[in-house]
């Protein structure tokens, strides 16, 4: 994360007049004579010495319990904003100088005191002084004993003492609104605090150090860079342009599109981290159903019996493979029933099974093909399902060769165990995510993001494939809302519904 603001900004206007008194000959030193350009790098390269973006953006002082709640060793109440430093003077009690006169980085040791003197806990007190903060903001963490009421009464106490209640992730929105993490960088916080695998955590931690950023912004820039390029085209009528400019420029845009594509493979992994891949088993009843998830799981989650229809609803159970996190479903057995409930059962079956991201398909391979199993079977989407011929202990009947389906095969007894090959037809139809060391990878918001841009880019280029010259400037346009697109990912381009709509995925006191 990059360390905001080091100068106070009035001395960046001392600068601003040192250069122009050395302009106007005012100084022994003169500046007259340099191009213009050099002044022009002289005026505005050290502005970003200047913490302009990291001036608080906010006047009011928020608070929250930041760890879960329940029983536990401790709890962190935690205060960000102007008046971080008053609530801690008017709640803390201990030796020596009051929070607001101690030094960045002080842990204090005393009680924490309700408005009406009241001792409510014994506390550690940690001071962050603006911009050193997560929220580039005062800010005080108070650690006191954990469980319910403590911690509620330390909030409460910050609140009496005029604090106002966070609202979900306020304080990564405080940061990303004071410069010390872009949009994509808060979002890797919340998907951090989801995770459900090392991969998965892994991979936000890539995200929140800035990986993901770079590639957008390798790409942002680059749309840029065209877009100026495209503009500077529109003083020159075609024929005073040199030949090789427009073929040059839609060389550019396929590069950019080729990156934006590039991003866009990674949408399917994210996915499977960010939300779990949603393994469906499906099949006719007593194939083996519940025995498989159970063999999956290690453990009888879901019964099993000979009675056909024993699993009338669906079961769900999560299992990580390979650092994939699994949504792991049982479902009621596919058959015609004049029984309601069962039938309830197998609805819910078929809604399940258009949704996976993966399908299991049990047949029982002792006995022969039905015309019930053929037509499912001719049904499945090959990529996404894979086929297993149970009870194979019972003899043979039926051999992946039987099936008309390009999904892949292989029989079992499941009552023996899993076949050795099951594992790994699983990570193939994955996508093979797992093989690849973690890397920051899209959500579904950057997807939508990338596509739109996708299209904008591509559009440009056929517009200047042309000769007419409004078609050049109409693309210009086009670009321009490309660059505006691409710009919400990162929040470059950001408004007030785009930042509700990310943080509001947050818990409060993040
Ligand atoms: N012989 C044999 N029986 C099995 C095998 N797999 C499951 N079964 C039995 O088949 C019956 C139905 O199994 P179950 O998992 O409940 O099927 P479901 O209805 O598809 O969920 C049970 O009696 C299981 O013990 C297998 O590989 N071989
Ligand atoms: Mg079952």
């Amino acid at each position: 994360m990059k360390d905001p603001g080091r100068l106070p900004p009035g001395l960046y206007f001392l600068w601003l007049f040192v250069v122009f008194s050395a302009y106007e000959e005012m100084t022994p030193i003169d500046l007259a004579p340099l191009p213009s350009a050099m002044i022009l790098v002289l005026t505005l390269a050290p502005a970003s010495l200047f913490p302009f973006t990291t001036m608080p953006v906010t006047d009011d002082t928020i608070a929250a319990i930041s760890t879960a709640p329940g029983e536990a060793g401790i709890a962190v109440v935690r205060v960000s904003g102007p008046d971080a430093f008053v609530i801690a003077d008017a709640i803390f009690e201990g030796s020596g100088d009051p929070p607001s006169r101690r030094k960045p980085g002080a842990i204090l040791h005393g009680q924490l005191r309700s408005a009406e003197a009241e001792r409510l806990d014994d506390i550690i007190l940690l001071i962050f002084r603006a911009p050193r903060s997560y929220t580039c903001e005062d800010v005080i963490e108070i650690q006191g004993h954990g469980g319910h009421v403590s911690a509620r009464r330390a909030l409460q106490a910050a609140l009496d003492a005029g604090a106002r209640p966070a609202e979900p992730g306020e304080f990564t929105r405080r940061a990303f609104l004071n410069g010390r993490l872009d949009l994509l960088q808060a979002e890797a916080v919340a998907d951090l605090i989801r995770a459900r695998s090392d991969r998965a955590a892994a991979a936000a931690m890539e995200q929140m150090e800035g990986g993901l950023s770079l590639l957008f912004n390798a790409i942002y820039d680059s749309i840029v860079a065209l877009a100026a390029d495209l503009e500077s085209t529109l003083d020159f009528s075609h024929e005073e342009l040199p030949p090789s400019v427009i073929p040059d420029l839609r060389e550019r845009l396929g590069g950019a599109s080729a990156g934006l594509r590039s991003l866009l493979e990674t949408w399917h992994e994210g996915h499977l981290l960010r939300e779990g891949a949603l393994v469906v088993i499906a099949g006719k009843p007593n194939v083996g159903k519940s025995t498989l998830m159970n063999t999956m799981l290690r453990s009888s989650r879901a019964i099993v019996s000979e009675i056909p229809g024993t699993t009338r609803d669906t079961i769900e159970e999560g299992m990580l493979l390979d650092g994939i996190p699994l949504r792991l479903v049982d479902t009621a057995g596919l058959r015609i029933t004049d029984c309601p409930i069962e039938q309830e059962g197998i609805e819910r079956a078929q809604s399940y099974i258009e949704r996976a991201d993966l399908l299991i398909y049990l047949i029982d391979g002792s006995m022969d093909l039905d015309d019930w199993d053929r037509d499912q079977v001719a049904r499945l989407v090959a990529d996404k399902c894979l086929i297993l011929l149970n009870k194979s202990d019972l003899g043979r009947v039926v051999a992946p060769t039987d099936l008309t389906t390009a999904a892949r095969a292989m029989p079992c007894s499941l009552a023996q165990g899993l076949p050795p090959s099951f594992e790994d037809g699983l990570r193939a139809l994955l996508g093979g995510a797992a093989q690849v060391p973690p890397h920051a990878v899209i959500s579904e918001r950057h997807r939508q993001i990338l596509l739109r841009t996708l299209e904008a880019v591509e559009e440009t280029r056929v517009l200047i494939s042309t000769d007419d010259e409004a078609k050049i400037v109409l693309a210009a346009s086009t670009l321009r809302t490309a660059l505006e697109t691409l710009g919400k990912a990162t929040g470059r381009v950001y408004h007030d519904e785009l930042l509700d709509s990310v943080f509001s995925r947050f818990c409060v006191g993040k």
